[in-house]
């Protein structure tokens, strides 16, 4: 088993020497194409961490069963998500990027995690209350359950730092408590992981209701700009983003449209906001507008030519999922191994 691991990192370690970066993980759920909050809050900042740390970025696939998907669609977001790991600058042979369900030790720690979890902790979380008021009567325990399968994820690769968004802050935080009662019962079984939240880009709006976060499964298509959207497409959506009825450009929090499109232009061109506001001084919203369209598709179209050549080269991704899944689950089952030998589970008779 050892031998097939590629990964710099894990030769590292199969030859007993130091590893001496920290490590990161982190995560998307396929229930759609990756949106511009979900590449500004994470993609984005995932490839500017990729040198300095082993990252291991998961297509949580299996958080994304909370709601119906309908399995052909999956199948292909999940394929898409992951091809677009790869498109966006991740390197596959230096860090790991791999399918959740491919690695059934997250289903078993959650199973664990979730005996170390209270209900009062899990009815607490903000997104189960968000959630299961839209879902109707698909009010299912996997959305309950939703944070201990998270921690699962991050616990079992002994991950030091999580890149997360605004939004995913109070699921961490969950994280921490699970994995240090664990460990005060247990000893040191799992590393406490700190979050990593990015100078910019940590709540991207959506274009349509811009005091709602931008969301891929959001059922308006206008609100958010998908990172294949043609280019044509992504000016027309930047164009009919809601704003208000002023003319001057301004950055203020009761001005939320014309605000989210400045903090969008701002990830892009990593400008300060005053040197923005100087560059569109007596300038109306269309310039601006035009402006934000236009540095979107110019970062989006290497991606998506990138995206279209590894989606032709179906033997070259299939060999990239087969073997980073065998090096997460390779790092998972050391984790899961020490986790069944603290708690008294018997062990496997070889
Ligand atoms: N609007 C956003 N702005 C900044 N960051 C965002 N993220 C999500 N939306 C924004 C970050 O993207 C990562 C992946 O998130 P996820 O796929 O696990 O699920 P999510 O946070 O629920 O994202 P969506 O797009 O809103 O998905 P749906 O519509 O399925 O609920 C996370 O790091 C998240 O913080």
């Amino acid at each position: 088993m050892y031998a097939k691991l590629t990964h710099k990192l894990y030769l590292l370690e199969v030859k007993g020497m130091k590893v001496v970066k920290k490590v990161i993980y982190s995560g998307m759920q396929p229930t759609g194409v990756i949106t511009l909050g979900n590449y500004l809050g994470a993609l984005k900042n995932w490839v500017n961490l990729k040198d300095d740390y082993n990252c291991i970025f998961g297509v949580v696939d299996l958080h994304s069963l909370t709601v119906r998907q309908e399995p052909a669609q999956l199948r292909k977001q999940a394929r898409d998500i992951l091809i677009l790991y790869i498109a966006a600058g991740i390197d596959p042979e230096e860090n790991i990027v791999y399918f959740q369900s491919h690695v059934p030790a997250h289903a078993e720690l959650a199973w664990v995690l979730n005996c170390y979890t209270y209900m009062g902790e899990l009815s607490r979380m903000t997104q189960f209350k968000e959630k299961s008021s839209k879902q109707g009567e698909n009010i299912n325990a996997g959305l309950y359950t939703y944070p201990t399968l998270m921690a699962a994820d991050i616990l079992l690769y002994q991950t030091d730092l999580v890149p997360v968004g605004d939004d995913q802050k109070q699921h961490l935080e969950i994280t921490r408590d699970i994995a240090q009662r664990f460990n005060q019962v247990y000893g040191d079984v799992f590393k406490i992981p700190e979050p990593y939240i990015a100078k910019s880009g940590a709540r991207i709006m959506s274009l349509q209701e811009p005091t709602k976060k931008m969301s891929k499964s959001d059922t308006n298509p206008n609100g958010y700009i998908h990172l294949l959207d043609e280019p044509d497409v992504i000016m027309k959506k930047i164009k009919r983003a809601v704003t208000d009825s002023n003319r001057e450009i301004v950055y203020s929090a009761d001005r939320p449209g014309i605000k989210s499109l400045i903090d969008i232009y701002q990830c892009f061109t990593q400008e300060s906001i005053e040197t923005i506001l100087d560059r569109f001084q007596g300038k109306g919203y269309g310039e601006l507008k035009q402006a934000v369209g236009e540095v979107i598709v110019e970062e989006f179209k290497p991606i998506q030519n990138k995206f279209k050549e590894l989606q032709k080269d179906k033997a070259y991704v299939d060999s990239l999922i087969k073997k980073n899944s065998e090096t997460a689950n390779y790092l998972a089952n050391k984790t899961m191994r020490k986790v069944k030998k603290k708690l008294g589970l018997p062990p496997l008779v070889k």
